[in-house]
């Protein structure tokens, strides 16, 4: 069984801007993952073996980003029950709306479950990874509430400048 809980897998060395988020919350939660450039466009054939291997790794889910004719977690998802978390990474020309419904439309039977564009989508899918496992780890969901209650002090504590 690996060590490694977590893939943070994306289509070019250009979403890493957008996926270190994922890769921080990761860290931040002391999950142990692995991040790794797999690009669906031009690297298929590793793209097969890395999702065909996911299971058999111990891989608990796969965070996958991509911009543009974002293949990468569909094609991921075809190859592995292994829960793929989909992130649209913002494009030069449509800002990730080419992204998003790439990877949010997937037909019927292969789900993708896929958050929002950006940084936070990124963010967003690591806090729902940390969420599944928590569901099997006291530690990690102790974590995960002690994060939720710090927001909320952040926010409590909130001021607003005078209004102009
Ligand atoms: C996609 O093409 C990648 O996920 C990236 O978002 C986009 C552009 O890639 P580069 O041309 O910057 O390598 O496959």
């Amino acid at each position: 069984m690996s060590s490694i809980h977590i893939g943070v897998v994306m289509g070019s060395s250009s979403d890493w801007d957008t996926m270190q988020h994922a890769v921080q919350i990761l860290q931040q939660f002391g999950v142990p993952h692995e991040a790794r450039v797999v690009s669906a466009h031009r690297m298929p054939d590793d793209m097969f073996a890395y999702a065909e291997a996911a299971a058999g790794r111990g891989l608990k889910a796969i965070i996958a980003g991509a911009g543009g004719a974002a293949h990468l977690p569909g094609m991921l998802a075809a190859k592995t029950v292994v829960p793929v978390l989909g992130v649209p990474v913002a494009s030069r020309h449509l800002q990730g709306l080419d992204s998003l419904y790439s990877i949010v439309q997937m037909p019927r039977g292969v789900p993708v479950a896929t958050f929002a564009i950006g940084a936070a989508g990124a963010a967003n899918a690591a806090l729902f990874a940390v969420a599944m496992l928590a569901a099997d780890d006291a530690r990690l969901r102790t974590q995960l509430e002690t994060f939720r209650t710090q927001q909320t002090e952040l926010a409590r504590g909130m001021a607003l400048p005078p209004a102009a």
